[in-house]
C-alpha cells in the first residue's frame, strides 16, 4: 500500500488497525502520542494517592480509591493500544524512566489540600474528558476503542470533584477560601494541558491530517473554558483570569494569556514536582520486579506443563 491509499483511507473515516499497512511517521507519531498519555494516567496516580488516607469520610476515600484505581486503568488500556504498534512495555517504561518520553505538565504540580482533590477532578478530569471525547473519533482503532471506554469512567471522575468543590464552596468561610486558593493554583495549569498554541504546536500538522486528533490544541481549550465558567459561576467561585469575558460576537469566552515559560519549563522537567513524580515510579517500579519476575517464571512454568 502506498501513502496515497493509506491517506484516502483516512480521509474515507475508515480506522487503521494494528495488521493494517501504516507509514512509519503515524505509527512513531501514535507510539509517541498513546505512551505519553498512558504514562500521564499512570503518573497522575500520585498526586491524589497522596491523599487517600487523609480523606474526610469514608465516603471520600472509597471514591478516591476508586478513582485512582481507574487511573491505572486507563493506563493498562494504553500501554496495550500503544503494545498492537510493535513496542514492548518494557521499551515504553524505559523511556520514560530516561526522560525520553513525556507526561502531561499537570501532574508536576504539588497537591497541597484536600480541595486539590476537588480541583482536580473537575479541572484535570474535566479537561482530559474534553480531549478524549474528541480522541474517540481518532483513526487508530485500539486508541480509539480505548477512549470510549475511557471517557465513561473520566465523566465519573469529573463529577467526583465538582462535587468536592461544591460541598466546600457552601461551607464554613475557610473551607470555601480552600476551595478558591486550589481553583487559583490549577486554573492555568488546567488550560495548558491542551498544550501549546496551535500556531507553536509542531506536531499538529499531521495530527489532524492523519485524523489522529480531531480538534486541534486551541479548538479543545476553548471549549473547555466555554463548559468551566458556567461551572464556576453555579457555585460561587471565581476564575482567576481577570481576562475572561464572554464574547457575544464569537460565542465563545475571551480569556488571558498563558505564562508559556512556565508551560515550556515544566515541559521540559524543570516544574515543581517533575523530579519527585519520576523518582518516585522509579521506586515503584523497582520495588514491583519480584512481582514481574514471579509471574514470569508462572507462565513458563504453565507453558512447560501445557507442552508436556
Ligand atoms: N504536557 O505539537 P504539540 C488524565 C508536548 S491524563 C506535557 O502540541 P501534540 C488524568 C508534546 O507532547 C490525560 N507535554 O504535541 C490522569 C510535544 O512533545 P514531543 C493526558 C506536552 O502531541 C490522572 C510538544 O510538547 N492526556 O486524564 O500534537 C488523573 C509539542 O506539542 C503538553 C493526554 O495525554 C503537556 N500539557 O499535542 C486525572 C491526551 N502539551 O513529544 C486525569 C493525549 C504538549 O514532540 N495527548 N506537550 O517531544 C494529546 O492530545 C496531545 O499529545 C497533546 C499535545 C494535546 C497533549
Amino acid at each position: 500500500m502506498s501513502d496515497k491509499i493509506f491517506q484516502e483511507k483516512i480521509d474515507a473515516e475508515k480506522k487503521i488497525e494494528p495488521k493494517d499497512w501504516m507509514p512509519e511517521g503515524y505509527r512513531r507519531h501514535l507510539v509517541r502520542q498513546i505512551s505519553q498519555h498512558a504514562h500521564s494516567e499512570i503518573i497522575g496516580m500520585q498526586p491524589e494517592g497522596n491523599w487517600i488516607t487523609r480523606a474526610p469520610s469514608l465516603r471520600a476515600k472509597m471514591i478516591l480509591l476508586a478513582k485512582v484505581q481507574d487511573e491505572a486503568g486507563h493506563g493498562l488500556y494504553l500501554y496495550s493500544a500503544c503494545e498492537t504498534l510493535g513496542v514492548t512495555r518494557d521499551e515504553l517504561i524505559q523511556q520514560l524512566h530516561d526522560g525520553n518520553a513525556k507526561y502531561s505538565s499537570i501532574f508536576n504540580y504539588p497537591a497541597l489540600s484536600w480541595a486539590d482533590m476537588g480541583a482536580i477532578g473537575w479541572l484535570v478530569d474535566g479537561a482530559a474528558i474534553v480531549n478524549q471525547v474528541s480522541l474517540q473519533r481518532t483513526s487508530y482503532g485500539p486508541y480509539s476503542r480505548g477512549m470510549i471506554k475511557i471517557c465513561k469512567e473520566e465523566s465519573f471522575h469529573q463529577r467526583q470533584g465538582y462535587e468536592i468543590m461544591a460541598e466546600m464552596a457552601k461551607g464554613t468561610p475557610e473551607q470555601k477560601e480552600m476551595a478558591q486558593d486550589a481553583l487559583n493554583r490549577f486554573w492555568w495549569p488546567s488550560i495548558m494541558m491542551f498544550g501549546p498554541q496551535d500556531s507553536d504546536s509542531p506536531r499538529t500538522g499531521n495530527a489532524m491530517k492523519w485524523k489522529i486528533k480531531r480538534q486541534t490544541n486551541d479548538e479543545l481549550r476553548q471549549s473547555f473554558i466555554d463548559k468551566t465558567v458556567p461551572q464556576a459561576e453555579v457555585i460561587g467561585l471565581t476564575i482567576p483570569d481577570p481576562e475572561l469575558k464572554w464574547n457575544e460576537k464569537r460565542g465563545h469566552y475571551d480569556f488571558g494569556e498563558m505564562d508559556w515559560e512556565e508551560f515550556w519549563n515544566v515541559v521540559n522537567g524543570h516544574g515543581p514536582c517533575n523530579k519527585q513524580r519520576l523518582a518516585h515510579h522509579k521506586r515503584a517500579h523497582d520495588n514491583g520486579k519480584w512481582v514481574r519476575n514471579a509471574s514470569q517464571a508462572y507462565a513458563q512454568k504453565q507453558e512447560k506443563i501445557l507442552k508436556s
